[in-house]
């Protein structure tokens, strides 16, 4: 199988994550963000990535979008299972993935690329890293007034997650595709230093979650405990 991905998107590590927890193995195609539209539209028709290329007799050629991804993993390789077999947990594990999907990813790239345009600007300052940053910035419309408003977003969150994740999961009693998605779509923050100390039971959460699918913790992560 092959991924189409920015190497620093947190909805790619998402498709990542599931990846690896499912032990599949795969390629990456690393692509560069404004460039990716004339590889991965004509594939999906969106402009978005992770798409995975599947490259197997039986599957489907191209599939776009980290939840469709997912679905995909889970008939394709049904053990160890991301989704449940009864109904109400996973209407619920569905619906929290699309929670963390639509509100909490989103604003977690608002708080992440002020802080990077910002007070963490030194973590990479090369031209080309800042040329990214900017790229986004204007895409999203990210400012100071639209991260704050992100960042009280993602407060609540947290507060949810608090409720869960201190000694268990998002839904029943095992690991599933909504705890896979938090993990994901909240790391970005793990290289804020105010996060960091402030929910140190969230980052540690997330790390064994990337253990647990063997994959790596984002680069500079450290960097957030200065
Ligand atoms: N709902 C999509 C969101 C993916 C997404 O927002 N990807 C961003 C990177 S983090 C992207 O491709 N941005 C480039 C663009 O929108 O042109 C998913 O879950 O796959």
């Amino acid at each position: 199988m092959l991924l189409l991905q920015f190497s620093t998107s947190h909805y790619c590590r998402k498709a990542r994550l599931a990846l690896g927890y499912k032990s599949i193995s795969f390629q990456v195609e690393n692509l560069t963000p404004a460039l990716h539209i004339f590889r991965v539209k004509p594939l999906s028709g969106s402009h978005t990535v992770p798409v995975l290329l599947p490259q197997l007799k039986n599957c489907p050629s191209v599939v776009a979008d980290s939840t469709e991804i997912i679905r995909f993993l889970e008939a394709y390789r049904p053990d160890p299972p991301l989704y449940f077999e009864d109904t109400f947990q996973q209407k619920e594990a569905l619906r929290l993935e699309d929670y963390f999907d639509e509100f909490i990813g989103t604003a977690a790239r608002f708080v992440y690329y002020q802080f990077r345009a910002n007070e963490g600007k030194q973590i990479d300052p090369s031209w080309m890293s800042q040329i990214v940053i900017a790229i986004v910035r204007s895409q999203y419309g990210i400012n100071a007034d639209s991260a704050k408003i992100a960042a009280a977003k993602i407060a609540d969150a947290i507060a949810m997650l608090g409720e869960f994740w201190q000694d268990g999961y998002l839904v029943g009693d095992r690991f599933s595709v909504a705890d896979l998605t938090a993990a994901a779509l909240l790391s970005p923050l793990g290289l804020i230093p105010a996060y960091r100390r402030n929910y140190p039971w969230l980052f540690e959460r997330i790390t064994e979650i990337h253990q647990l699918c063997n994959e790596p913790l984002p680069k500079n992560w450290l960097a957030g405990l200065n």
